[in-house]
């Protein structure tokens, strides 16, 4: 049995979602950023980096979201993640990319947004941040322009669903514009029965594909 501890709409929720599509018994437990429940004793106590995902199960305890999506993907056989060759590199490529790159370009911009003193530099610096974000939401189009509908083709895999939960983030002060290939994917993926499950199970909406 797994227990998945999620804060509402956070990049847990890609980990929640592929849960729901694995047809495995698992316990969501909300421990919500915005309420202070990361930094809380008894989470820290179980993940001393007072963040979520994390995921416990035959006594362990693990972290890292696209860790954790690539052991539960393997460990249940989802077609999420191919098994073998170009197919399962180009998926990890892209999950990582989610995971490492997309996610870590919101976080940089969330943390100067908190910790520089307003003024002329922490304007140059947040710019820059938003604009690189933005610039990654221009390559992904042009990526599925040339080579969708999904990340990695004709297949959709982890990576699409780790992407459509990032593109609901609306807490940085610009919001990103999507292009039309890249909506079609967030329209596809959010309206998915395991994402509905999601969405609904942690009371979030999802606007991002309107
Ligand atoms: N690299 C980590 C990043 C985890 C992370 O930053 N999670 C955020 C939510 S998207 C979090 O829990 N932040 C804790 C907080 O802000 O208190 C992963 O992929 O699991």
């Amino acid at each position: 049995m797994y227990t998945l501890y999620y804060s509402p709409g956070a990049c847990s929720m890609a980990v929640h979602v592929i849960l729901n599509t694995l047809n495995v018994p698992f316990k969501a437990v909300r421990t919500s950023i915005k309420d202070g429940d990361t930094k809380k004793p008894e989470f820290l106590k179980k993940n001393p980096r007072g963040a979520v995902p994390f995921l416990e199960f035959d006594g362990h305890g693990m972290r890292e979201g696209g860790a954790i999506i690539t052991y539960l993907c393997d460990a249940h056989s989802s077609p999420l993640l191919p098994k073998s060759g170009w197919a399962r590199a180009n998926a990890l490529q892209w999950l990582m990319f989610a995971n490492a790159t997309l996610h870590v370009a919101y976080s940089k911009a969330g943390m100067i947004g908190r910790t520089v003193d307003d003024g002329p530099s922490k304007e140059k610096a947040l710019k820059a941040a938003l604009d690189s974000i933005q610039s990654m939401w221009d390559e992904i189009e042009t990526h599925l322009a040339a080579n969708g509908p999904y990340l990695c083709g004709k297949e959709q895999t982890a990576a699409d669903i780790l992407l459509t939960v990032i593109a609901n983030w609306s807490w940085l002060p610009r919001q990103f514009s999507f292009g039309p290939k890249t909506k079609t994917l967030l329209k596809t993926i959010s309206a998915q029965p395991a994402y509905q499950k999601a969405l609904q199970e942690e009371q979030v909406e999802y606007k991002a594909a309107a």
